[in-house]
């Protein structure tokens, strides 16, 4: 469970901003818990104070460090905590900011009043400065609300299955196209024909015009980010089955480029650390590596030499596999009838016969929704998953209930639910698995060329 600890002057004001909220509902059912600190409990002032004048004069008062320190004590022990202080002088919050304090198991947001707080505090306590945007605010308190509303809605469950952060992510980074509702006519204005067609092709087509018109216009930037990913997509279909895997991530709108220079490209996957890389000489490969944040914790890589370049560097061999993809747009016939999405429910199941990730993982894999069971008198059998950077995978069915089609069921499945998002279907399939290798032939996936490795990062890079 994800802590918000909130040092402040007003927890009142914390409480009463994200009670009534979806945030507020999660952490009544415990998936999140708001802790907020009033910074006035700490002081040892006989009277209550926390703030005084600024040395060297200026207008205003500043909170002193002492109570600041105490209560962030009294919260972290000897824990050294991420501590955030919101504050106009900080790097500028964005969804990947979010997304990576997201990962954290504790928070603690520090909010300022006054004119600020004592540096020495700061120096001492503080690992991030994080600002929401250019104005003035009286106090750092809506700042930290924003940051926890944002951060709060990617942790698994928050939202519930249905509404997953993760499935929204498809939004590409595209600003929302114009949405409507009944009536058909208001105030003499009709809804666009094409919306009322009944046509789900046309329909998604005028939305994404719509999309990429608006932010073209009002948020160039990130039209520019957005163009960038397409022409890189475009370039790498020349060749889609050795590189579905960067393509579906940058389409998926949660591929960052950090590296495109000629045939030598890096797309990073940042929820999962993973960099899928492919270059095209060992010299460019290795300029590209130097581009590379040495943190990452895998690297997918499809040239040998890549491989041996990344031992160089403190990586491991993790796998050795095949990448196939699905290409076909038509859903696959599902056989069996009773595959359902597996919720928290199934976690032991899934982790006692699944051993290549974490229970952890396991357990966000099933809160985001991306799991499904085959069930065979209402009893679970088996099951398949997508992977956190995009990939089918963890597809496993117990031995005596082989041989009837199951693990064909599960996959056309799941396939099928992917072709409904408008995603491409791919997996990697561990090198001397036949049995899978013949599956994918028969559901009719093709072979990529390439062999493909996951390297692994040493825990430290983590
Ligand atoms: N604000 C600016 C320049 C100088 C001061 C401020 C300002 C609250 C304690 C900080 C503001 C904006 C975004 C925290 C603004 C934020 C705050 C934030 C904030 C009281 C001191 C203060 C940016 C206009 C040039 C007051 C600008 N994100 N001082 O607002 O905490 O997190």
């Amino acid at each position: 469970m994800t802590t918000f600890h909130v040092l402040t002057l007003f927890p009142e004001m914390i409480v009463q901003g994200l009670t009534p909220s979806i945030i507020g509902r999660a952490a009544e059912k415990n998936i999140i818990k708001l802790n907020p600190v009033n910074i006035r409990d700490y002081t040892l002032e006989k009277h209550g104070k926390v703030d005084d004048t600024p040395y060297g004069g200026g207008a205003g008062m500043l909170m002193q460090a002492q109570p600041v320190y105490d209560a962030h004590k009294a919260v972290s022990g000897d824990r050294k905590l991420r501590t955030v202080y919101v504050t106009p002088q900080g790097r500028p919050f964005d969804q990947g900011l979010a997304r990576e304090l997201a990962k954290e198991e504790e928070l603690i947001l520090l909010c300022g009043h006054y004119e600020g707080i004592d540096e020495r505090v700061l120096e001492e306590v503080v690992t991030d400065y994080v600002s929401i945007g250019d104005y003035v605010l009286t106090g750092g308190e809506l700042a930290a609300m924003v940051i926890i509303d944002a951060v709060a809605r990617l942790i698994p469950g928050v939202l519930g299955n249905e509404t997953s952060a993760q499935e929204e992510s498809f939004h590409n980074y595209l600003l929302e196209y114009p949405q409507y509702s009944r009536p058909e006519t208001w105030h003499g204005k009709q809804v666009p024909t094409v919306l009322l067609s009944g046509n789900h092709a046309e329909i998604a087509k005028w939305r994404l015009e719509q999309s990429k018109e608006r932010t073209k216009r009002v948020r160039p930037d990130l039209y520019e980010h957005y163009e960038a990913r397409q022409q890189l997509i475009k370039r790498l279909s020349k060749d889609k089955r050795n590189n579905i895997h960067i393509m579906e991530c940058l389409a998926r709108g949660n591929g960052e480029i950090l590296y495109a220079q000629g045939e030598d490209i890096a797309v990073y996957h940042r929820e999962s650390s993973t960099c899928m890389v492919k270059a095209s000489s060992p010299e460019g490969g290795r300029r590209l590596l130097e581009n590379c944040p040495d943190n990452i914790g895998w690297y997918v890589v499809s040239q040998e030499y890549m491989r041996e370049l990344l031992k160089e560097l403190g990586y491991k061999e993790f796998c050795e596999c095949s990448q196939l993809l699905y290409t076909r747009r038509e859903p696959l016939p599902v056989g069996h009838k009773d595959i359902r999405k597996l919720g928290l429910e199934s976690l032991e199941y899934v982790c006692s016969h699944y051993d290549k990730g974490s229970s952890a993982y396991v357990r966000d894999r099933l809160l985001v929704g991306v799991m499904y069971g085959a069930f065979v008198e209402n009893r679970l059998v088996g099951f398949i998953g997508m992977h956190d950077e995009g990939s089918l995978g963890m597809l496993y069915v117990e031995e005596s209930y082989r041989g009837r089609g199951l693990a064909a069921s599960l996959e056309a499945y799941s396939v099928n639910r992917m072709l409904e998002r408008g995603v491409i279907p791919y997996g990697h399939v561990i090198a001397g698995n036949e049995a899978s290798m013949k599956l994918q032939e028969k559901l009719g996936f093709y072979q990529a060329k390439d062999t493909f490795w996951w390297m692994e990062g040493m825990a430290e890079m983590l």
